[in-house]
């Protein structure tokens, strides 16, 4: 972050002494907002480097395709399904459709937690994905990934989250990074231990997958679908729904 203040601040005071060297010249003046618009610009590309996959609606997708953690015992749940994310680049916030599948009719009602994790490692199953991905060092459920809990509901996670915290931009990315299906709930904190302020207590990964960019065909796709029609948003806020 140091290295691109000096880059700006060198781009703007030349910029600055170009105008003033010019200043005995008769050359057309150039409005203040145009300056200010570029050097705006000059930020936000510093900041908000764009990935290679923007699409056609300003907006980038990613995807993780979850499967079963391969450290699973035969009995547990096996959970599929995908993450689907859009974010309009460059300041738009992240929203995310959870769609998995493989619960048990009997898990209906009960609650599972869905974080980023640091690492798409996955050599050793869901558990070399490492902690949450906590780029700001500070304690859970205040990671950019904590999604909160996903209630099952006709042995299916369907939901759409939007005005999230994680980005797919800049140095804070997710790219790269994995998702993990927990077996309980989160306990968001409140645990009163200390594991309870790292990962919520939320037990054994079920299953994970690695985020990846992607074209916006699954998301339209998804929309597309009955499913998509039906599906309820909510806003990052609501947690325990
Ligand atoms: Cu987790
Ligand atoms: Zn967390």
């Amino acid at each position: 972050m140091r290295n691109l203040c000096f880059l700006a601040t060198i781009i703007t005071v030349s910029m600055l002494l170009g105008a003033e060297a010019d200043m005995g010249k008769p050359v057309e003046e150039e409005p203040l907002t145009d300056i200010q618009k570029k050097v705006n610009d000059l930020w936000v590309n510093l900041l908000h480097a764009k990935p290679f996959q923007i699409d056609n609606d300003e907006s980038a997708y990613a995807i993780c395709n979850v499967a079963p953690s391969s450290k699973l015992e035969p009995s547990d749940i096996q959970v599929t399904g995908q993450v689907l994310f859009k974010q309009a680049y460059p300041n738009g916030k992240l929203e995310a459709i959870f769609n998995l599948e493989g619960f048990p009719i009997d898990a209906n009602q009960s609650l599972r937690a869905i974080h980023i994790h640091n690492y798409g490692d996955l050599t050793d199953g869901c558990n070399s994905a490492g902690p949450h991905y906590n780029p700001f060092s500070v304690n859970h459920p205040l990671h950019p990934g904590d999604f909160g809990n996903f209630r099952v509901r006709a042995a299916k996670i369907q939901k759409h989250l939007t005005n999230l915290e994680a980005t797919i931009f800049g140095p804070y990315s997710i790219i790269g990074r994995s998702i993990v299906i927990h077996e309980q709930a989160d306990d968001l904190g409140k645990g009163s231990n200390q594991a309870s302020l790292e990962n919520g207590n939320a037990g054994k990964r079920l299953a994970c997958c690695v985020i990846g960019f992607s074209n916006k065909n699954n998301w339209e796709k998804y929309y597309q679908g009955s499913a998509g029609a039906k599906i309820v948003r909510f806003s990052r806020r609501v947690k325990n729904v």
